[in-house]
């Protein structure tokens, strides 16, 4: 991560020198080549993503803990509503909260969303995020009460990218993604998915079955000022040429200057194409079913041939496939 030379942080005064904002882009990792086991395909998708600043008082969910009613109904029914009345009650907690617009997103459909720019200062240096995995019991992806501020240099971070693993919130005891509600009462502590805790199915594991990838990257880039980035419609801190009519050489850069990288993840993601099962064309699944069903009567002409041969065998006829006849001659050896 690279460091802000643009704002130096007013240690004791806490002065806010220009209004602080982070303007993210959250990507999806999650796809049937790296998670295979009844991945949802068509029904895929992510709720939120919802991110928030706050001081330390505010944490809704933390690793062995319960969660709060907030957390429980945006992991298990992808919505943010609660969560963002917690926010509200909290008072003095929460600086901002921002949420995709469209409030959720298929997979199959698109591989990354944007976020509106959200504010912090030095009150509330800290950021979380959550997403709620959809269809799921009660899992969600996210990280808590990352620093915004690199604490030797005393300045914010220009530029940061945060991978992001399943999590279970702990208050249903559903075990499939698509497993019927089963209510946790009272609830379990939330836990980041590793494979000891894994699904017993597989769900959520890699190809191997040895580890739980990350499900999602969010990628931030600082803005200073009133001025916001008006972000295109393609992933432009992934490619800053991206809206451009030359998008590999257009000259456009960053904000702090750096070239865009790429994360091996999420080249996964772009190498394997959309996550819908569509390898195959229509035509190619009907030429292939075809197939089968020439095999399939290719085999009851065989048994037509047997049970044929099996009557001849009992002195019912005179004739028989070449099927038969190797049997009766072996049949006869045999003798
Ligand atoms: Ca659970
Ligand atoms: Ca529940």
């Amino acid at each position: 991560m690279k460091r802000s030379l643009w704002l130096k942080l007013q240690n004791t005064t806490g002065d806010t020198v220009e209004r602080v904002a982070y303007q993210c882009t959250f990507r999806n990792l999650w796809t049937e080549a790296r998670q295979p086991v009844n991945f949802p395909f068509e029904l895929g998708r992510w709720a939120g993503p919802i991110l928030w600043t706050h001081t330390l008082q505010f944490q809704p969910w933390v690793h062995s803990r319960g969660v709060t009613r907030g957390v429980e109904k945006l992991a298990e029914d992808g919505f943010t509503d609660v969560l963002i009345q917690e926010m509200m009650q909290q008072g003095a907690q929460v600086k901002d909260y921002q949420e995709y617009e469209q409030a959720q997103f298929f997979v199959s459909q698109t591989n990354f969303v944007h976020i509106p720019p959200i504010e912090a200062d030095f009150t509330y240096p800290y950021l979380s995020m959550m997403a709620g995995m959809q269809p799921s019991p009660d899992w969600y992806t996210g990280f808590y009460s990352y620093w915004l501020i690199d604490e030797y240099s005393r300045t914010w971070y220009d530029h940061i990218k945060i991978q992001v693993k399943p999590w279970d919130a702990g208050t249903d005891a559903g075990q499939t993604y698509t497993a019927l509600e089963s209510d946790l009462d009272p609830p379990l502590n939330a836990e980041r998915f590793i494979p000891r805790n894994a699904p017993p199915g597989g769900e959520l594991l890699d190809p191997t079955g040895e580890t739980i990838p990350n499900v999602g990257e969010l990628e931030c880039f600082l803005v200073v000022g009133e001025q916001d980035l008006i972000l295109p419609d393609c992933d432009w801190f992934a490619n800053p040429c991206c809206n451009e009519t030359d998008t590999v050489s257009c000259g456009a850069t960053l904000p702090n200057g750096a070239p865009p990288q790429i994360s091996p993840e999420y080249a996964q993601v772009l190498d394997g194409g959309t996550t819908v099962d569509d390898s195959l064309t229509t035509a190619q699944k009907l030429s292939r079913l075809e197939e089968i069903a020439g095999e399939m009567r290719q085999l009851a002409d065989e048994v037509d041939a047997l049970v044929q041969g099996l009557r001849e065998d009992d002195g019912e006829g005179t004739t028989g496939s070449s099927i038969t006849r190797k049997k009766r001659k072996k049949h006869d050896e045999d003798l």
